[in-house]
């Protein structure tokens, strides 16, 4: 009997080893290689596009991510950029901190044959074809939508509207954009007059100390009807700096404009602090991940995609509507 067992174990190894018969293991598809250049993560905007992109390119996806965080440096960005080149990514994306000095970088992308995807902030170039696609909010549009906020709040106004203008990070096309709407708005009404406008660099702290320092090198207490802050981080610090000096921000006192509308914003909107959040969407990761599969599959994205974008009052705000946001 034994030798009989030992007779048919032999068979099965012959069996399980002839030719043609090995289970062959299935190859994973490869993964796509996306080297990914964060400009940083100066604000609650820039955490939640981050984690959009990071859940967008996925493993399951089929993706593998480099992504590399730049600090707030262009140099960084350009390092990683040259870096992705040099693994050989199959498609580079780049959130540009500032629109200048991306020309160089970008041609050496091009020579590589890898495919550049802007996304949030755009860049300035004479030669559109140095990147696919753009994915991003018009921040144009976003200015427009709060310096016709501004006309509407203040049509009545007797006297002088004095706007403080706390700007983003310089050279952004994002303050670039929101900066030029206010300003061609202030143009329109010889009774708006920008007190001054500081560098709050879409970061709270900034925003913060520049206006603390500006509010205390006054000769007197300056009337201030409305504040224009480029986003929310930034609000935060100016709104602070404002209230420990005795201003009141609301309805009866400076009127406060802000863009991003996350969370955080909208609960200082929901309370009144804040009179108009302009929503600047940073969930771009699948609308990029979109464009991306277009390339992979030989197609021609669009130029631009730009994110949907709303307009939030203290009015049209509920505890509900801000907990099912998802940033
Ligand atoms: C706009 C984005 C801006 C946000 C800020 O899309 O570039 O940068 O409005 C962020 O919060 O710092
Ligand atoms: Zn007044």
């Amino acid at each position: 009997m034994k030798k009989l067992l030992g007779v048919f174990a032999l068979l099965c190894l012959l069996a399980s080893c002839a030719p043609g018969r090995q289970p062959v293991e299935e190859e994973p598809p490869a993964l796509t290689v996306i080297g990914v250049s964060q400009l940083g993560s100066e604000s609650g905007f820039r955490v939640a596009n981050s984690e959009s992109i990071r859940s967008a390119f996925s493993e399951e996806a089929g993706y593998r991510l480099l992504f590399d965080d730049a600090r707030q440096k262009q140099e960084n960005q350009i390092a990683a950029i040259r870096k992705f080149i040099q693994q050989q990514v199959d498609c580079i994306v780049l959130m540009p901190l500032c629109v200048t000095g991306w020309d160089s970088v970008l041609q050496e992308a091009r020579e590589a044959g890898i495919p550049v995807i802007l996304v949030d902030r755009t860049i300035e170039t004479e030669d559109e074809s140095l990147y696919a696609a753009h994915v991003g909010s018009d921040f144009q549009w976003e200015g427009e939508q709060a310096a016709a906020w501004l006309e509407d709040a203040f049509q009545d106004a007797p006297g002088p509207v004095n706007i403080l203008h706390i700007q983003g990070m310089l050279g952004s096309s994002a303050q670039l954009e929101r900066s030029a709407a206010l300003e061609e708005a202030v143009d329109r009404h010889e009774s708006w007059t920008i007190l001054a406008q500081l560098d709050g660099d879409f970061t709270q702290a900034k925003a913060y100390e520049e206006t603390a320092n500006w509010l205390d090198s006054q000769p007197g207490r300056p009337h201030i009807h409305a504040l224009y802050c480029e986003n929310d981080s930034s609000a935060f610090g100016a709104i602070q700096a404002l209230e420990e000096r005795g201003y009141t921000c609301g309805e009866e006192g400076v009127r406060v404009i802000s863009f991003d509308a996350t969370r955080q914003g909208l609960a200082c909107c929901m309370e009144g602090r804040i009179s108009l959040e302009v929503e600047c969407n940073p969930l771009m990761g699948p609308l990029v991940e979109e464009v991306i599969r277009t390339l992979k599959e030989g197609g021609t994205p669009d130029k631009h995609y730009y994110t949907r974008e709303r307009l939030f009052t203290p009015g049209t705000l509920s505890q509900d509507l801000i907990d099912r946001r998802p940033y």
